[in-house]
C-alpha cells in the first residue's frame, strides 16, 4: 500500500510556533505509523514564499525577500529536526521544480479557457492574501473572524480563474465523496459556503513583482494560493514524475480549519480542470488557543519561543502533549503549566513508572533476566486482549487523523499494565517459593508489556522506543506495527537494565526561576571579583520609580486553610481572606512549612499579581517570603491590623 501525506505549506515570515508544529508533529505521527504497517509512505512538508506579506517582512527587516525566507526556512527546518520529523521532501515554492510546474499549469488553464484576463476592482487582506468583495467586508475590514486587520483597495488588470464554471461539479462530487471533507462538521460549513455561489477568483497581480511569473504575461505574478496549493503535486514532479505516478492522489492533505476553503473549493477545481483525480481527503482540525482565548498565532504575538520549550522538554513531550490536547474537530488550548502537568502524570507517572517498576522488580527477584514464563492466567488473556483492541484501534482512528482518540486508547493498555502489577502482586509472590512459576509468569509478561508499549509510542514519540532499546537487552524490538498484538517475542535469558526513569518529573518553577536569574544576570554589566559574602547576595535589580513601586498592590491576608498540593513537593495550595474575600494562592514554601504552621498567619499577598494556573489550580496571588539558598521565612504581620489593609 502507498500513503501519501502532506502539511500546509507554511508562510516564513516568522519563526514556526506551537500551533504550527501541531499539524506537523499530527502528519508526522500518521506517516510514521504507515510506515510502521509497511506501506510505503511520502510525507511532504514545506514553505509558502512568494505571499506578500514576505515582502513586506523583509522590507521591515531592511533585507531582500529571499536572503529572509532563506534565513526563516532553516529555522522551519532546524525545528522538524529537532521534533523528530521524518518528512520525505521539503518543498519551497522558491524553487525551480515548483515555479516550472505552476507555470506549465497557469498556461494550461489559460489556454483551455479556465483562466481569462479582464480587470480587478477590490479589496485584498495582505495577513491572509485572499481577496474580498465589499459586501463581505465587516465595518470595513476583513471579515475573516480571527483577523478583522484592514484590507487594501486594489484595481489592476488580472487574469481570472473560472471557479464558478465548477461550482455544480464540485458539490457534486462533495456529496457522493463524504470522506472527502473532515471532519463533518466542516463539510456542511464548505457546502454552505459552495451553495451561496462562487465567484471567479483573481489569479494574478501586477502590483509587485515577489513571486512566479505568468510566462505569457510577465508583469504579472501568480496569485500566491494559486501557487502554494500546487506544490502537492510538483514536490511528486508532476506531470510525469516517478513519485507523482506513484502517490498521487493524496491520502490526506492535514490542514487547520483557517484554510479548509482553499483546500475544498480553489484546489478541487484546480484538479478538475487539469482532469486529475482529487485527493482522497482533506482534515482541517481546530486551533490551539492560549488560555486567554485565542488563537496562538504569530500576529497575535502571543507565541513561546518552540526551541526554548525543545530545550526545557525534549521533543517527546511536546509532541504528546499537543496530540493528546486537539479533540477531533474542536480546538485545543495549549499552556506550559498543562503540558507539565500531562508530562508529569501521564508520561512520568503511568508510563515512566510502570516501566521503572517493573524492570526494577526483574532485576531484583530474577538477577535482571527474563524468565521463563509459566501458564496464562485470565490476567495475561485480559492484556493480550486489550493489547490487539488497542492495535487496532489506534489504527483506525489514525485513518481518521485523530492522534488524541488513538492516544486515550493507548494509554487504556498503559493504565492496564500499572493494574496488572498491582493486582498480580509479585512482592508477595516472591516470599512464596511455590509460587516461582507464577512470578515468572508475571516477570514475563511485564518485558512484553514494556516491549508493547514501546510500539504503541513510536509513531507519537518516537524517542521512547530508543529510550526502552537498551533496557530490554538492546535488539529494536520497535520497527513494526504488529509486533505489538504478538505476545512472546522476547527471549527468556535476555538481560534488562533497570536505566534512569524514562521521563523524569520536572517542575516549572525550575525554569522560571532560572529565567528570572538570567534575567537578571543579563541585566548586569560583568562583574568584578567581588568580597566573599557579597558574592552569595543575588544582583540587585535595576532602580524604578515610586510611580512603579506604586503599581505594586500588597494586602495584608490571613492564612484560613493550607494543604499540600498532590503530586509536588515544593507547593502548598492557601486559602486566604482578604477583608472579606477569600483567594487561593499556590505557594512554592512546602520544603519549608508544614500546612497546619501558616493557619491563622497574617501574611502578605501581591494582591494586583495576574492570576495564573499552577498544577491546574488557580493562584490568585502570591505571598512574600524572605529567602536564601536553605532556608526561607514568609513574612508575618504580628500586630493587629485587620486583613485587607494595604503594605507600603
Ligand atoms: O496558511 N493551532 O500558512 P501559515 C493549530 N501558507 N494549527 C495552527 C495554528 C494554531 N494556533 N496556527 C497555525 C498558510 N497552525 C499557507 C498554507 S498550503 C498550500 C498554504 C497551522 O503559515 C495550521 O495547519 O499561516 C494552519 O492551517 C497552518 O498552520 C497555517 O500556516
Amino acid at each position: 500500500m502507498k500513503y501519501y501525506i502532506t502539511t500546509p505549506i507554511y508562510y516564513p515570515n516568522s519563526s514556526p510556533h506551537i500551533g504550527t508544529a501541531y499539524t506537523t508533529i499530527a502528519a508526522d505521527a500518521m506517516a510514521r505509523l504507515r510506515r510502521m504497517k509497511g506501506d510505503e509512505v511520502f510525507f511532504l512538508t514545506g514553505t509558502d514564499e512568494n505571499a506578500q506579506k514576505i515582502v513586506r517582512t523583509a522590507e521591515a527587516a531592511g533585507l531582500d525577500p529571499q536572503t529572509y525566507v532563506d534565513g526563516i526556512v532553516e529555522k522551519f527546518k532546524e525545528l522538524w529536526r529537532l521534533l523528530d520529523i521524518s518528512n520525505d521532501d521539503f518543498i519551497r515554492t522558491t524553487e525551480e521544480r515548483h515555479a516550472k510546474v505552476v507555470q506549465q499549469i497557469f498556461t494550461r488553464l489559460y489556454e483551455q479557457g479556465d483562466i481569462y484576463k479582464s480587470e480587478y476592482e477590490g479589496w485584498y487582506c495582505t495577513p491572509c492574501e485572499t481577496f474580498w468583495t465589499k459586501n463581505k467586508l465587516v465595518d470595513g475590514r476583513c471579515p475573516n473572524p480571527d483577523c478583522g486587520r484592514e484590507v487594501e483597495l486594489l484595481k489592476e488588470e488580472s487574469y481570472f480563474f473560472r471557479l464558478s464554471k465548477y461550482e455544480q461539479k464540485l458539490l457534486e462530487y462533495i456529496q457522493e465523496n463524504p470522506d472527502f471533507i473532515q471532519p463533518a462538521s466542516r463539510r456542511n460549513e464548505m457546502v454552505r459556503f459552495i451553495e451561496n455561489g462562487l465567484e471567479d477568483l483573481c489569479v494574478s497581480r501586477t502590483t509587485f513583482n515577489w513571486g512566479i511569473k505568468v510566462p505569457f504575461d510577465p508583469k504579472h505574478v501568480v496569485y500566491v494560493w494559486l501557487d502554494a496549493l500546487i506544490n502537492y503535486i510538483s514536490a511528486l514532479g508532476y506531470p510525469d514524475g516517478e513519485n507523482y505516478e506513484k502517490f498521487w492522489p493524496a491520502d490526506v492533505h492535514l490542514i487547520g480549519k483557517d484554510i479548509l476553503r482553499f483546500h475544498t473549493i480553489i484546489w478541487p477545481i484546480i484538479l478538475m480542470a487539469l482532469g486529475i483525480p482529487l485527493p482522497k481527503k482533506v482534515y482541517g482540525h481546530g486551533w490551539f488557543l492560549s488560555r486567554e482565548g485565542g488563537k496562538i498565532s504569530k500576529s497575535r504575538g502571543n507565541v513561546q519561543d518552540s526551541f526554548e520549550l525543545i530545550r526545557r522538554y525534549g521533543s517527546d513531550p511536546i509532541r504528546y502533549f499537543l496530540l493528546r490536547e486537539m479533540q477531533a474537530g474542536m480546538d485545543g488550548t495549549y499552556s506550559e503549566d498543562d503540558l507539565v502537568e500531562k508530562l508529569n502524570s501521564d508520561l512520568a507517572n503511568d508510563l515512566g513508572n510502570f516501566v521503572s517498576r517493573t524492570l526494577a522488580m526483574i532485576v531484583k527477584y530474577n538477577d535482571g533476566k527474563i524468565p521463563v514464563p509459566g501458564p496464562d492466567t485470565e490476567l495475561e488473556a485480559e492484556l493480550k486482549n486489550l493489547s490487539s483492541t488497542v492495535g487496532k484501534t489506534v489504527e483506525q482512528k489514525m485513518l481518521d487523523c485523530d492522534p488524541a482518540a488513538a492516544l486515550e486508547a493507548i494509554w487504556q493498555f498503559v493504565s492496564q499494565c500499572n493494574k496488572y502489577v498491582d493486582t498480580t502482586a509479585p512482592w508477595n509472590l516472591a516470599k512464596d517459593p511455590a509460587q516461582r512459576e507464577r512470578l515468572n509468569t508475571v516477570l514475563y509478561t511485564f518485558a512484553e508489556s514494556i516491549r508493547i508499549l514501546g510500539i504503541f509510542c513510536a509513531p507519537f514519540m518516537p524517542g521512547v522506543p530508543k529510550k526502552l532499546q537498551p533496557l530490554l537487552g538492546g535488539r529494536d524490538y520497535f520497527r513494526y506495527w504488529d509486533d505489538a498484538t504478538r505476545w512472546n517475542v522476547l527471549e527468556p535469558g535476555t538481560v534488562v537494565q533497570k536505566g534512569e526513569p524514562i521521563f523524569p518529573r520536572v517542575d516549572l518553577s525550575q525554569f522560571t526561576e532560572q529565567v528570572q536569574l538570567s534575567e537578571q544576570q543579563d541585566k548586569q554589566s560583568v562583574p568584578e571579583a567581588q568580597p566573599s559574602e557579597a558574592a552569595q547576595m543575588p544582583p540587585l535589580k535595576e532602580e524604578i520609580s515610586i510611580d512603579e513601586f506604586a503599581k505594586l498592590d500588597l494586602r495584608v491576608v490571613k492564612v484560613l486553610k493550607a494543604e499540600k498540593v498532590e503530586k509536588t513537593d515544593k507547593l502548598l495550595k492557601l486559602e486566604v481572606e482578604m477583608g472579606g474575600e477569600t483567594r487561593t494562592v499556590v505557594s512554592g514554601i512546602a520544603q519549608h512549612y508544614k500546612p497546619e504552621e501558616l493557619i491563622g498567619k497574617k501574611v502578605i499577598l501581591v494582591a494586583n499579581l495576574k492570576p495564573a494556573k499552577l498544577r491546574g489550580i488557580l493562584s490568585q496571588g502570591m505571598i512574600l517570603a524572605a529567602s536564601d539558598q536553605e532556608q526561607l521565612e514568609v513574612l508575618t504581620i504580628t500586630k493587629d491590623i485587620p486583613t485587607g489593609a494595604q503594605v507600603k
